[in-house]
């Protein structure tokens, strides 16, 4: 069918009606001359147009659709693939867990070793603590023996006692820092009770003659058990004679055994001195009265009773500067620190330890003679017996002056003060403790 449309009409004549103009437009004409082919066209157009828009926006909805789709793909794929994260963690916990449970099923087992671990830690700990080992005297005496009882078994050796071995003998004794009235007076000893006899009696006869002269200045007794309140104990010697550090251990003793110490530091001479017993009282746990250095020692040796008695100190122990017993002058201080030390209390002091070093030997009964002339000494304190050679002048020092030996030096130890005992001294000695 052939449509003819008769464009140049369209444009209607000027003069017409309107309305007029438009029936007449050549396509209202057709209109109405096709009404079949019309509706034919109104049917089948519109599914066109709504085809050719269908397939023109649906690629363009599609599109985004796929996309939307093969979004959530990769999306989905991600998930996927972080999964195996997940998936491991839940795999581990499933499968490795069990694994690691039989570990904690080792872990009770050192559970129980730590246990039994602490328990015996604790003992060895206070047995060490309790029980220090305490060197046996004749280890510390191992030098003093060799020189008097080796030499001694030297010299006998299965024979008579005859001239020739009292001369032998006496050389011996004279050379081993007994003192020559000591000697003489030990020889004399085994002349009378061992002459024209075995030897080996010489060995028994000077062993109890020399436990006899140390049994002599054996204390009897306590010495806090009949002194005042407090307990002065003034302590004299030589330079380095071992004063501040004896004065260290003995107040660590009475510290232990539930004593109040006072110590004071009479040694002004040299700063060192004071610092060194206040080491001393720091370690002890005791107060330590001092003053400048150069200052009055008789004035620490006042203050250290007044502080003493103020504080209700069991003991006061006061330290002096080393005397050179040649030095008069120093000598004569000895005799105002014992003045005004008694001024509080009449009896102080109560002791007065005058300490030798035995590595001085015979110089030691010296020192002794001329301080026992310008003080009164109430005991010795033999000091350095653990590497001495001539600890034999603890019998000389006995003979000739009769004074307590009240404490022997082994070492530096605090516990290297030692009572002195003559049964345990002469044991150590002859080797037979
Ligand atoms: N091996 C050993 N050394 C000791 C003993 N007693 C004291 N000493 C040492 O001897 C040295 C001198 O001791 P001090 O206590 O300073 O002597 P001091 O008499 O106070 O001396 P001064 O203050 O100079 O008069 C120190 O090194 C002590 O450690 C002992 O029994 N054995
Ligand atoms: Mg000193």
């Amino acid at each position: 069918m052939r449509i003819e449309i008769a464009w140049p009409l369209l444009y209607a004549p000027r003069a017409m009606d309107p309305t007029e103009a438009l029936i007449m437009h050549p396509a209202v004409t057709w209109v109405t001359e096709n009404p079949t082919l019309v509706v034919i066209l109104a049917m089948i157009v519109p599914s066109l147009i709504a085809l050719l828009a269908e397939r023109l926006l649906g690629r363009r909805t599609l599109e985004p659709e796929s996309e939307a789709v093969a979004a959530p793909e990769p999306a989905a794929t991600s998930p996927v693939e972080s999964q195996p994260v997940p998936i491991a963690e839940p795999v581990v916990a499933e499968q490795p867990a069990p694994e690691p449970e039989p570990e904690p099923e080792p872990e009770p087992e050192p559970e129980p070793e730590p246990e039994p671990e602490p328990e015996p830690e604790p003992e060895p700990e206070p047995t060490q603590a309790a029980a220090p080992r305490r060197v046996p005297l004749r280890e510390r005496l191992a030098r003093t023996s060799d020189t008097l009882v080796g030499r001694l078994n030297g010299l006998l050796g299965g024979r008579k006692v005859d001239a020739a071995l009292l001369e032998e003998l006496e050389m011996m004794l004279f050379t081993a820092d007994l003192g020559v009235r000591t000697a003489e007076s030990l020889l004399d000893t085994v002349r009378q009770k061992a002459s024209g006899g075995d030897a080996s009696e010489v060995t028994k006869v000077l062993r109890a003659a020399i436990f006899e002269k140390l049994a002599r200045v054996q204390p009897q007794g306590e010495p806090l058990a009949t002194a005042g309140r407090p307990h002065v104990v003034l302590v004299v010697g030589v330079n380095g004679s071992g004063k501040t550090t004896s004065i260290g251990k003995l107040a660590a003793r009475y510290a232990q055994s539930g004593k109040k110490v006072v110590l004071g530091a009479g040694d002004t001479f040299r700063a060192a001195a004071v610092e060194q017993l206040q080491v001393w009282g720091d370690r002890v746990g005791c107060d330590v009265i001092s003053t400048r250095a150069g200052g009055d020692p008789a004035a620490v040796a006042f203050d250290t009773v007044k502080a003493a008695i103020a504080r209700e100190a069991d003991v006061a122990i006061v330290d002096t500067a080393g005397r050179l017993q040649t030095k008069k002058p120093l000598m004569e201080e000895l005799g105002k620190i014992v003045r005004v030390l008694s001024r509080d209390i009449p009896e102080a002091p109560h002791e007065t330890l005058l300490v030798l070093d035995s590595n001085t030997g015979q110089n030691a009964i010296s020192q002794a003679r001329l301080f026992t002339e310008v003080t009164d000494i109430t005991g010795l304190v033999l000091t350095k017996l653990d590497g001495s050679a001539k600890g034999g002048v603890i019998i000389g020092l006995a003979d000739e002056f009769g004074i307590p030996v009240h404490y022997v030096g082994v070492g530096e130890g605090v516990e290297d003060l030692r009572d002195f005992d003559a049964r345990e001294f002469v044991d150590a000695l002859f080797n037979e403790s």
